[in-house]
């Protein structure tokens, strides 16, 4: 097999080029290449220097993931890094793409790195619940800083070559098409001299700035064990030499690469791009054109809805019943942008040139010429039925037909149409232009193009799409459903709002049953009859306790939307107890997660078994991007198989739950939904 490295000398200068798509990973086969590269390197006197580069998208985008877990094949990248270091003749960087983890290390043991104005440079192992692994945390505070290498290392996220050049991990920024002139004229340069070392350069900057960043961000790095592991490594530059931070950067990159939380990091990486792939499908099928995009309703989805798309600089044609709800709905999109703009986010002409892409309209009939269609009406089918039926009419032939439902049945929708074929569903979690979860509801009867357009659209407005089946509620909600029951049941049983939520949020969620209950609204669903009190949910929508946006709900609310326990709820909860015979009893944290937690990993066992969800990786997908499931416990399914699923299904039967064919088998097998990564 022939190496992905190869080298061609020019003018005394070795070029070393990876070619190994699709992101220069730095594998056993590179390493390889690059370890035979140095021997040329030393050996050969007419070479004077080096320059490294990659050929495709992008400089090494760093170690493969693929091979994490398996037997370590020489030279590990420690080693390699190493010896770039120690060499005696000048070694040069070229980057281009996003020089990320142990390609950025790569580059840090080069003794020079030049860079174009549209590089990436960063560490993102963080994300994998990992640290840079080869001395990337011992390199960057002597070449960067301080400050650069503890928020690079804690956060993940990338700087860009222009930053990268402030803080001297970037010698030279080239231009955008002659990187490899420019970095052969470095390298030139640089000819005869002692190359230097990042790892003899002295740690600089202000120590301690790394426990001020832990503080800042404390809530962020909740439940994660990454971020303080790689701040301690930053922390062992500042008081270690270069050998002893090495060492003790390895002993926290192994502790962190053995540990659950990286595994499951790691599975969702993966699971991510898994997501986007259909079974079934051939990856090369022609795509519809989406050039413009027709949105029904301007309210909070249709609102958000139609950011997604400006932002991609897709033209959007939004329609309203309601001159002054269309006006509303495009003054919340303007409001939106310019809170965006504030933070930084956009810059003013942006937002003007993304509002221009917005054509608000009255009538349904300027749609006529729209390529795709996503219809985010009020949430009944009959009303969604009335305005298919309107469009099966109105739209050009292959147009694609989309419901923002949520839950509805995307096949009675697409059977008022003509076309079934072009219907599907387009399911935002709210907010729309925020959460990046988006469910692609594939109908009995759509076409597959039409199915893999939705899915490659997705991708292009920055969703993380996942294929779901039809059934009520689809993946997410559907999970959601058994929980929220079993959480209301607890409350009868004796336990609180407060109890159960602390649970959750000690799990790592974002926030427990009731809180979001609160923030999405009591009221969604309920039949709006104070007089009718059959729950407790109607009890509390029957005083006003709509949640937060009437000030209270399951709890009270201060003006900062802070909630306290409220005993008003509590009464009745208690009435309702009492009125079902129920006798209250103290409740264990373990008994509300094997009622809440376990219950949804037997929905989604059930999802499999139906087929609604292609993989039990898109169920975590699901979970992670539109509910915040902690990423560090990979998801509900990963976090099943972590549980041990025998566990899982014991404490199902323990509480009288009907336990799914699917767990049943892998809780008997020993078996696992997912793959060990
Ligand atoms: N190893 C193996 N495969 C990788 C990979 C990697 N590092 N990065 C991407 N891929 C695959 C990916 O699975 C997909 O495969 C294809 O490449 C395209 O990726 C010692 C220990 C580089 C910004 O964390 O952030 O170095 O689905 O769809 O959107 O300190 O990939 O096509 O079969 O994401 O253009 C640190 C991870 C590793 C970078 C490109 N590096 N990658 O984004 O394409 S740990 C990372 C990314 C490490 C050292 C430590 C992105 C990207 P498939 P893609 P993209």
């Amino acid at each position: 097999m022939t190496s992905p490295i190869s080298t061609e000398v020019r003018d005394g200068i070795l070029i070393v080029t990876s070619n190994n798509p699709p992101v220069n990973a730095l594998g056993a086969a590179v390493r390889q290449g690059l370890a035979a590269a140095l021997d040329q390197l030393e050996s050969d006197n007419e070479l004077k220097a080096a320059v490294i580069r990659c050929e495709g998208r992008t400089f090494f985008a760093g170690a493969d993931i693929t091979e994490f877990g398996k037997p370590m094949v020489e030279p590990v990248l420690p080693q390699l890094i190493e010896r770039l270091e120690n060499s005696k003749k000048p070694i040069v960087a070229a980057i281009h793409g996003t020089a990320l983890g142990g390609g950025l290390e790569t580059a840090l043991g080069c003794h020079y790195r030049v860079a174009v104005p549209s590089a990436k440079l960063g560490v993102p192992e963080v994300k994998l619940g990992l640290l840079p692994g080869g001395g990337g945390t011992q390199r960057l505070p002597r070449v960067a800083g301080i400050e650069t290498a503890a928020e690079m290392c804690a956060t993940g996220n990338p700087i860009s070559a222009k930053k990268a050049a402030e803080v001297g991990l970037v010698d030279k920024v080239a231009g955008e098409d002659t990187l490899l002139e420019d970095a052969l004229a470095f390298a030139t340069g640089m000819i005869g001299t002692e190359p230097r070392r990042s790892g003899e350069m002295p740690v600089h900057g202000d120590p301690a700035f790394i426990q001020k960043f832990a503080t800042e961000n404390a809530r962020k790095f909740r439940g994660f064990d990454a971020p303080a592991a790689n701040l301690r490594c930053v922390q062992a530059a500042v008081e270690l030499s270069l050998k002893e931070g090495l060492a003790f950067e390895r002993q926290e990159f192994m502790k962190l690469m053995m540990g659950t939380q990286s595994a499951a990091q790691r599975h969702i990486f993966f699971a991510e791009r898994q997501a986007a792939k259909i079974d079934g499908i051939a990856d090369d099928i022609k795509l519809r054109d989406v050039k413009k995009v027709g949105v029904i309703g301007a309210g909070t989805m249709g609102g958000g809805i139609s950011m997604n798309f400006l932002q991609a600089g897709i033209p959007v044609t939004i329609v309203e019943a309601a001159q002054e709800n269309l006006d509303r709905g495009v003054g919340v999109i303007r409001k939106n942008y310019d809170a965006s703009a504030a933070k930084g986010r956009f810059k003013p002409e942006q937002v003007d040139q993304m509002m221009g892409l917005l054509a608000p309209t009255l009538k349904v009939e300027d749609l006529a010429d729209c390529d795709l269609i996503i219809e985010a009406i009020f949430e009944n089918m009959d009303v969604k039925k009335e305005m298919f039926g309107k469009l099966d009419k109105i739209a050009k032939p292959g147009a694609i037909l989309a419901s923002n439902t949520s839950y509805l049945d995307i096949n009675a929708i697409a059977s008022v149409t003509s076309r079934p074929q072009d219907v599907l569903g387009m399911h935002f979690f709210s907010p729309a232009n925020v959460m990046k979860l988006l469910e692609v509801v594939r109908g009995a009867k759509t076409a597959d193009d039409v199915l893999a357009t939705a899915m490659a659209i997705a991708k292009k407005i920055g969703k993380v799409a996942v294929v779901a089946g039809v059934c009520d509620g689809f993946i997410g909600n559907r999970m959601l459903k058994p929980r929220q029951l079993e959480a209301m049941n607890l409350l009868m049983e004796g336990a609180t709002p407060q109890q159960i939520d602390k649970v959750h949020v000690d799990f790592g969620m974002p926030m427990g049953p009731f809180q979001m209950s609160d923030l999405a609204g009591v009221d969604i669903g309920w039949h709006r009859d104070p007089a009718r009190i059959e729950s407790v949910r109607d009890a509390l929508c029957a005083v006003g306790r709509w949640g937060q946006k009437t000030g209270k709900g399951f709890y009270d609310y201060d003006e900062k939307r802070r909630p306290t326990p409220s005993t008003e709820v509590q009464a009745i909860i208690d009435d309702f107890a009492a009125k079902a015979g129920k006798t209250k009893r103290a409740i264990s944290d373990e008994e509300i997660v094997e009622r809440t937690l376990y219950t949804m990993v037997n929905e989604g066992a059930l999802i499999l078994e139906e087929g609604v969800a292609q993989r039990a990786s898109d169920v975590d997908v699901v979970w992670i991007y539109g509910y915040g499931w902690p990423v560090y416990r990979g998801g509900p399914m990963f976090w099943a198989d972590i549980e041990g699923n025998d566990k899982i299904a014991a404490g199902l039967e323990k509480h009288g739950f009907k336990v799914a064919k699917l767990l049943k088998e892998k809780a008997e097998s020993k078996g696992r939904f997912t793959r060990p990564v």
